[in-house]
């Protein structure tokens, strides 16, 4: 696989983000787009295994039941663009079927190296692929795949995981259209979306028994000890997830077990904390399979299709750049 690595000035973006989300005043934050190191990439792997966390697997089985009717949908030659393609695991259903009709153009966009060899190394073996990875975030690598695409060609994209629940849901509409406006009519988006579920549930999808999901959260303050030569003790956070009703999200935190100070010294900060004061690291907003068609619409999309898991309410939805 080709891999266009990732511009120089990333290091700088995460020591800026990190100062400014946890210089805030109020609720201070860190990105979760920065849980995707190496060490975050495998945590998240094991969380997809997890009985507790269906999510991934009902992502899996939706594409895995209907991948020929996905691609059937999909007329003429067609490049595949995968903003975040992770292990690439779930995406082989899709990719098998469009490889049996044609040539195809794999391209997986990632924030994460590592993610995108382990990509490679799972779909590599495909007959007739040719995979180009971009290490870079998701807009600009679509507009780097949208330079390749080939007179008469159709770009399709996937967006799979319920990525798009990570952004609050006025950010979640800018985004679709951000990625319609890179995009020709008549192109298409594979959107995966969870959906609303009792809170019980919830709480125990991102608060696992085995506690992978709190060593996912925690391994954010380790990667900016790593990356910034900050001194967080981990040991003196606590993972949380709590329900947020405002926002129909499930929210993951990292709460400080007594007063402590810490230095980030990349981010040229010393950050003082109290006792219970947490750091806000994600948000997942769960959806209702109505208000994804409205969200397409308002983002210059019309839903051609939807296919929802029975098992772990899943919906992925078809939409049509209008
Ligand atoms: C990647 N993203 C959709 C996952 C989610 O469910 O929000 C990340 C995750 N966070 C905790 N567990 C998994």
């Amino acid at each position: 696989m080709l891999v266009h690595a990732i511009p120089s000035n990333a290091a700088y973006e995460f020591a800026a983000d990190v100062r400014a989300g946890l210089m805030r005043r109020g609720q201070k934050e860190l990105p979760s787009k920065y849980f995707y190191d190496n060490v975050g990439s495998a945590l998240f792997e094991v969380i997809s295994h997890l009985p507790e966390y269906g999510l991934t697997r009902a992502d899996e089985r939706l594409l895995r039941r209907h991948a020929d009717e996905i691609v059937d949908r999909l007329a003429g030659p067609v490049a595949v663009a995968e903003l975040g393609s992770g292990s690439g695991k779930k995406t082989r259903w899709l990719l098998e079927a469009f490889c049996r009709r044609q040539r195809t153009s794999y391209y997986p966009v990632e924030i994460s190296r590592s993610a995108l060899v382990m990509c490679e190394r799972e779909l590599s073996d495909i007959d007739a692929i040719s995979i180009v990875g971009f290490e870079r975030e998701y807009l600009d690598g679509l507009l780097e795949v949208a330079a390749y695409r080939k007179s008469g060609q159709r770009l399709f994209v996937l967006f799979l995981g319920s990525t798009i629940g990570n952004f609050d849901r006025p950010a979640g509409v800018k985004f679709l259209a951000d990625v319609r406006g890179i995009l020709e009519p008549g192109d298409s988006l594979l959107l995966g979306t969870d959906l609303e579920k009792p809170s019980s549930q919830l709480l125990r999808a991102y608060d696992d028994e085995l506690g992978v999901t709190a060593a996912f959260n925690l391994n954010l303050l380790a990667r900016v000890n790593r990356d910034l030569g900050a001194n967080f003790d981990l040991r003196q956070f606590a993972h949380e997830a709590r329900i947020n009703r405002e926002t129909r999200s499930v929210e993951m935190h990292l709460v400080s077990k007594r007063r402590q100070s810490v230095t980030v010294p990349a981010a040229e900060v010393v950050v003082e904390f109290v006792q219970g004061e947490s750091i806000w690291t994600e948000s997942s907003h769960k959806y209702a399979v109505e208000e994804i068609i409205e969200t397409a619409a308002r983002a210059g999309f019309r839903c051609e299709t939807q296919w929802i898991d029975e098992e772990w309410p899943f919906a992925e939805s078809l939409l049509i750049a209008a």
